[in-house]
């Protein structure tokens, strides 16, 4: 265990440093040179030439760096070789929040993030943190693929970024290095949250101390007693190792919280009409492998965590989870209006 915290801590410093120092030299993607673009009518094959970096916080064989190295197969195919996207998994670009910032900059390309962080930089996406929106994935995914889960990615846009599919994320859940039986077993923990506003309110709702902090540093916070309890899905909570130091987890799955795959606004608007079309069609295609991947891997991930020892409680009943936070849905219900009508819409 101690292993792969040294590897990531690394993995994440030199990140900075590649990073800080492609900032410096003022050098985000990599132009090859190639003949001219912009010609509507010219072939795929004939524009300009880039390598590109797509930064993921995952390792390796997750659901989502699958979907990244997916899209980034589709556009190298779509563009006969000439736009390559090179993935970097497992946070060495940074933690998400650094992250979003680089790509802001466009001195990262592409991110493949949750819309967690992102409330933070664009407050529509504060309405994916409002718990128990949507009932399951088919309502989520109705709502997603309809007129406002499109429109909420292009109003990125004014958030200097450029929103091109959603991924899945199934469900969080709580989970704590005591027993949770019930939503009182919350009262009085100290529990990580990804950081954002809407987050805090739901863990003061739930009688929880808040303690928002970047994914990389759950792991030792946990493990040292600096927090008592995380949530996550089923895959991070494999992947993260957060399951053998936090062994009992409640399957309230409060949240339905998307991932976004995203490019620099910066970058977006240099490309050619073409390239945009290749990078958009590739993005949207590369959903299906996600979701797919997602499917598979959730259920692993669970075998994985019980077989590890880790507690699986399951809710019967979510009457006392859902009352319990409704004070914070109702905060909000004026706000997101617009989106409550579009999520209702969606369940029928
Ligand atoms: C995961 C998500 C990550 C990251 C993480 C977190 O479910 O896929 O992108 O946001 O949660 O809790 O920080």
């Amino acid at each position: 265990m101690k292993k792969l915290l040294t590897k990531r801590t690394a993995t994440v410093v030199l990140g900075m440093t590649v990073s800080m120092s492609m900032l410096l030299s003022g050098c985000g993607a990599k132009n090859d040179g190639g003949t001219a673009s912009g010609d509507k009518a010219a072939p795929a094959a004939a524009g300009k030439k880039y390598t590109f970096r797509l930064a993921d916080t995952h390792p390796d064989n997750y659901p989502t760096v699958l979907g990244d190295k997916k899209f980034a197969e589709i556009v190298n195919q779509k563009s006969n070789g000439r736009i390559k996207i090179d993935v970097f998994p497992n946070s060495q670009l940074g933690e998400e929040k650094a992250v979003i910032e680089q790509v802001q900059l466009g001195a990262i390309e592409f991110t493949r993030v949750s819309t967690g962080p992102l409330a933070e930089f664009n407050k529509s996406y504060g309405v994916f943190s409002l718990p128990y929106i949507f009932d399951n994935e088919e309502h989520e995914w109705k709502f997603l693929e309809g007129d406002k889960g499109k429109e909420l990615l292009d109003s990125l846009e004014a958030s200097k970024l450029k929103g091109l599919a959603y991924y899945d994320s199934g469900a969080r859940s709580f989970y704590a290095k005591k027993p949770l039986n019930s939503v009182d077993d919350l009262k009085g923990l100290k529990v990580r949250v990804i950081q954002n506003k809407i987050n805090i309110e739901l863990m003061e709702a739930l009688g929880a101390n808040a303690s928002p902090m970047a994914y990389g540093e759950v792991f030792s916070a946990l493990q040292t007693g600096v927090i008592d309890a995380a949530e996550n899905n089923f895959p991070s909570y494999y992947t993260s190792n957060h399951y053998q130091v936090a062994k009992n987890i409640i399957l309230d799955a409060h949240q339905r919280v998307p991932e976004v795959l995203m490019i620099s606004k910066n970058q977006w608007d240099k490309l050619s009409d073409d390239d945009k079309k290749i990078i958009k069609d590739a993005a949207q295609e590369s959903v299906k492998t996600e979701r797919e991947e997602w499917t598979k891997f959730e259920k692993e991930s669970e075998a994985k965590v019980k077989e590890g020892g880790a507690t699986v409680v399951e809710v019967k009943d979510s009457k006392p989870w859902q009352d319990k936070v409704k004070p914070v849905i109702d905060k909000y219900r004026e706000e997101y209006k617009d989106i409550f009508t579009a999520i209702d819409a969606a369940r029928k």
